[in-house]
């Protein structure tokens, strides 16, 4: 009988995830069933994603149908990723090139057809006027109520607020964002990281953004992400800047593997101990978990997936990997940025592999899995 009763206990919260409640009150219907059923899906898989995937790829740019993942592996990634940068200054393309119109077209494509959305914000800087990276060595504190930028400020998140609240399906609903703003707080390089913005005021201003969002805009479609990068060891380190249970349904990290392919060892050992301290805390917390990018420019090992990846991802459970964008030759500096094999790449062969896998799941999968429906 005591067996029987602990069986149904466990069944019963596998099945609902009580556990996992969005801290939005009055999220929409299509919001909180996708994030219960990322909660679900934890437990056999995990997404896949890509930045930018749609828009383009390593050898070409807005080809209607074209996508570097569906040309390796006939197949579609099952999170899109897709950035905000200067939109917050009201022009037409994000700081990657992307036109924002047609990024919500793509957007909507995905979402139509049962693909997940993330939206990233390499915000500019409301202090400066400069860009998401570099630090003014000023506090941030003018950017909240009552300081000198606070306006410029509001503006900013009116305009992703727009953006945002434009975003529907065929019937009108809101489209479900996760949504990861001021991503690699622990890093040094944004200006809202630690050389700028002290661990408080990394709360305010994240504190602050949602409530905007949410309570004076009115949405109700995010999945709000609080994303670190590499640099803790301890669950006290990872949430050193968390804002709340309140402000969080996701935590993450973003990785990025560099230098010689002899460093794949580590890469992987590090993987492992960022995701095991990561999903301490998620488990603490009740929130689910994810890698918010994650990647390894031009992929020189080809075997990157299946022998430095797949092996840590076996042994852990987390919702998602964004892979981030294959920008191909970049002028501004004249580097090459790829993350994803595209067709004829040496990796090709690794990254089916990868794609077969029982763990990796691609858009087929999350469209049999009708994300949005309960
Ligand atoms: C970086 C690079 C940059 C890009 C930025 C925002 O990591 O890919 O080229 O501008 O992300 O997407």
């Amino acid at each position: 009988m005591k067996f029987f009763l602990i069986l149904l206990f466990l069944t019963t919260t596998i099945n609902s995830n009580a556990q996992y409640q969005l801290s939005d009150a009055k999220a929409t219907t299509e919001t909180i069933n996708l994030y219960q059923n990322l909660a679900k899906t934890q437990q056999k898989g995990y997404f896949v994603g890509h930045q930018d995937n749609l828009a383009y790829g390593v050898y070409w740019k807005y080809q209607d149908g074209r996508n570097d993942v569906k040309e390796v592996v006939k197949d579609s990634p099952a999170i899109y990723g897709w950035e905000l940068g200067d939109l917050e200054l009201g022009k037409t393309e994000n700081l990657d090139g992307v036109p924002f119109e047609k990024m919500k077209q793509y957007i909507r494509d995905a979402y139509q057809r049962g693909g997940i959305i993330t939206i990233s914000w390499h915000s500019n800087n409301p202090i400066t006027g400069g860009n998401a990276w570099g630090f003014s060595n000023k506090s941030i504190k003018s950017i909240f109520p009552g300081g000198e930028n606070h306006q410029t400020y509001v503006d900013y998140l009116d305009k992703i607020a727009d953006f945002l609240a434009d975003l529907k399906g065929e019937n009108g609903e809101a489209i479900p964002i996760i949504w990861r703003p001021f991503h690699e707080h622990t890093g040094t390089w944004f200006w809202w990281g630690v050389n700028s913005a002290s661990d408080d005021e990394y709360k305010e201003l994240f504190k602050f953004s949602a409530d905007y969002l949410l309570i004076n805009k009115g949405l109700h479609n995010l999945i709000l992400g609080y994303n670190t990068s590499v640099e803790y060891s301890t669950v006290e380190e990872f949430l050193k800047r968390y804002p709340g249970d309140e402000y969080v349904d996701m935590v993450s990290f973003d990785a990025y593997q560099r230098g010689g392919i002899e460093g794949g060892e580590n890469f992987t050992k590090q993987l492992d101990q960022l995701i095991r301290v990561m999903n301490e805390a998620a488990n603490q917390r009740n929130k689910i978990s994810a890698i918010g990018e994650l990647g390894y420019n031009q992929i020189p090992d080809s075997q990157w997936f299946t022998k430095v990846l797949k092996p840590v991802f076996d042994k852990h459970q987390f919702s998602y990997v964004l892979f981030w964008r294959n920008a191909g030759f970049k002028p501004n500096n004249n580097e090459v940025e790829y993350y994803l094999p595209f067709k004829g790449h040496p990796s090709e062969k690794d990254f089916i592999k990868f794609y077969k896998d029982k763990k990796t799941l691609f858009e087929k999968e999350a469209q049999k899995l009708n994300l949005y429906k309960k």
